[in-house]
């Protein structure tokens, strides 16, 4: 069976860069797909003798998605180093560029769907580029990372331990709605039995608080997953990662404790914006197109879900900001929203992610024609 086109080169380049000593970087975006992947990469260079220099999660509410201006500059100073990317998209092609010229080597790890205009980063590790022959396509990219980090204790002779990092690459599947066929059906399936007997405090933790005793999909997703969606970016760090690494115990109830009731307002403000949006939004339009300056961008993807499901529309929603504003897209199964947001790339500053579950950034000046330039997209159509 073929591998996913690239992993056994990262592998090796991210070994070679453990035997040189040479700084690495990892940078995650800061859901849970995003986090669950940085720490089977960092924990997988750790067991095999390498130790990770920065671990960086930008702040989506403030910075944005993918490879920030703000991030740039703060981890220049890291250069040279191996720059990971995990979950961040494919569509930083002037940041990876950029960062390339400052003596970065960049590896991207991800799974979102390709855009026209690909990256020129050193290595590329995405079953969706085309000339990937990889048959299963669905991975989340903590899958890829799980992957990644088998390949790696592969190459180098050692005893890999797949429990630890299945229990997360279980998570982020589910987490990021994943179908769960194939490979994905597999590492749930075990990942979910490894996370019964997990060594981590910090889902002890979750799992002793939320009285997990029956351990399948439903009552993951139902008790142990909301609680690592609600965590945030705080100092670059996600609440995420820092509850995954926290060995001391009691620590690690104060954070699952913390989460647990985060989980509940979360809860609490996304049925209350998705009512405000149900309220505005006009039966005879093809979609649901709506923004407000109060919304947190963070819940943008979850309200987006919930109304797609139950009116059957693309909906996309934004966060209006005075220069660019960025914005949460879900579609029904069978549409294709990065394409329709291809058709109107000349309106967008970056736009990416999967057909069902994307985002964009836009000049603020540019949302009525971005609108307009759906609407006619969509009519053509005939939803
Ligand atoms: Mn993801």
């Amino acid at each position: 069976m073929p591998e996913i086109k690239n992993l056994k080169k990262a592998a090796k380049r991210i070994l070679k860069a453990i035997q040189e000593k040479e700084k690495i970087l990892l940078y995650g975006d800061a859901d849970l797909d995003g986090v669950a992947s940085v720490v089977i990469v960092k924990e997988a260079i750790e067991n095999l003798g390498g130790e990770i220099e920065k671990v960086y999660f930008p702040d989506r509410e403030k910075e944005g998605y993918g490879i920030t201006r703000e991030a740039v500059k703060d981890l220049l100073d890291f250069s040279p180093a191996l720059f990971l990317t995990l979950d961040c998209g494919i569509g930083n092609v002037k940041e990876v560029d950029l960062i390339q010229e400052k003596g970065f080597e960049v590896i991207i790890l991800d799974h979102h769907k390709m855009l026209p205009e690909v990256p020129k980063a050193s290595i590329i590790c995405n079953p969706r580029q085309e000339s990937d022959s990889y048959p299963f396509k669905e991975l989340a990219t903590a899958g890829i990372a799980y992957k990644l980090a088998k390949c790696m204790f592969s190459i180098a002779g050692k005893e890999f331990g797949a429990e630890r990092f299945l229990e997360l690459a279980a998570l982020a599947t589910l987490a990021d709605l994943m179908p769960l066929k194939e490979d994905n059906e597999k590492i749930v399936r075990e990942g979910i039995l490894a996370l019964k007997f997990t060594k981590r405090e910090g889902l002890k933790a979750l799992i002793e608080l939320k009285k997990m005793e029956v351990f399948n999909i439903l009552e993951v997703r139902r008790k142990i997953v909301p609680p690592l969606n609600a965590a945030m970016a705080v100092d670059h760090l996600s609440e995420a990662y820092l509850l995954f690494t926290e060995k001391d115990s009691k620590k690690a109830k104060e954070r699952a404790k913390n989460l647990i009731e985060k989980a509940k307002l979360r809860k609490k403000e996304i049925i209350k914006i998705t009512e405000e949006v149900i309220e505005r939004m006009r039966p005879d339009e093809v979609i649901v197109f709506e923004g407000d300056k109060n919304w947190p961008l963070v819940l943008l993807g979850a309200i987006a879900s919930r109304i797609c499901q139950k009116y059957k529309k693309p909906v996309f929603l934004y966060k209006k900001r005075k220069d660019a504003s960025p914005g949460a897209v879900r579609t029904p199964k069978g549409i294709d929203s990065v394409k329709a947001m291809e058709n109107c790339r000349e309106l967008l500053i970056t736009y990416g992610g999967h057909p069902q579950a994307s985002g964009f950034r836009i000049k603020t000046e540019n949302l009525e024609k971005f609108k307009e330039c759906l609407f006619s997209y969509f009519k053509n159509l005939k939803l």
